[in-house]
């Protein structure tokens, strides 16, 4: 079973789309292991954006992301990465899909909606970094049987 990092950003927050985010992720099956609605500080948000530091884009990233409060979660079913990064859709809005979070809410690449890790790497990563073990629940869910076979 695979688990990925996924964030609610500023935007989403602010929108009031952190429950459509949810609602999308727990009907397409995923299990949710872990959530907190918080304010994220500058350290943490340069240590999750390290990759991305000396881009053009980068400060305004920062920025954004500690504005205002996220929902950070960690969701969890087979395949959840690939998964989850196919119902959030492609970094553009423009360029994502028709039914994806970011085609359907979302117009501008600095203003997406969302986050979610991009591989296993990324996935163990960024959970331990913004999740204590303690944090993460695991159980059992009385669909499982039905959602996996
Ligand atoms: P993703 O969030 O789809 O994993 P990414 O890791 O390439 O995309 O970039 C992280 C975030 O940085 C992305 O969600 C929005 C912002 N970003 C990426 N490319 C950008 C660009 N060219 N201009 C402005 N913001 C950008
Ligand atoms: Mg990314």
């Amino acid at each position: 079973m695979e688990r990925t990092f996924v964030m609610v950003k500023p935007d989403g927050v602010q929108r009031g789309l952190a429950g459509e985010v949810i609602l999308r992720l727990e009907r397409r099956g995923l299990k949710l292991v872990g959530a907190k609605f918080m304010q994220v500080s500058r350290e943490l948000a340069e240590t999750h954006y390290a990759v991305h530091k000396g881009k053009p884009f980068y400060e305004g990233l920062v920025r954004y992301i500690t504005s205002a409060p996220v929902m950070a979660m960690v969701w969890e079913g087979p395949n959840a990465i690939q998964a989850v990064r196919q119902t959030m859709g492609a970094t553009r809005p423009t360029e994502a899909a028709p039914g994806t979070v970011r085609h359907d809410f979302a117009l501008e690449v600095g203003r997406n909606l969302t986050h979610a890790s991009d591989g296993p790497e990324t996935a163990v990563a960024e959970i331990g970094l913004w999740f204590k073990p303690s944090e993460l629940v695991s159980w059992d869910r009385a669909t499982d049987d039905w959602i996996m076979g």
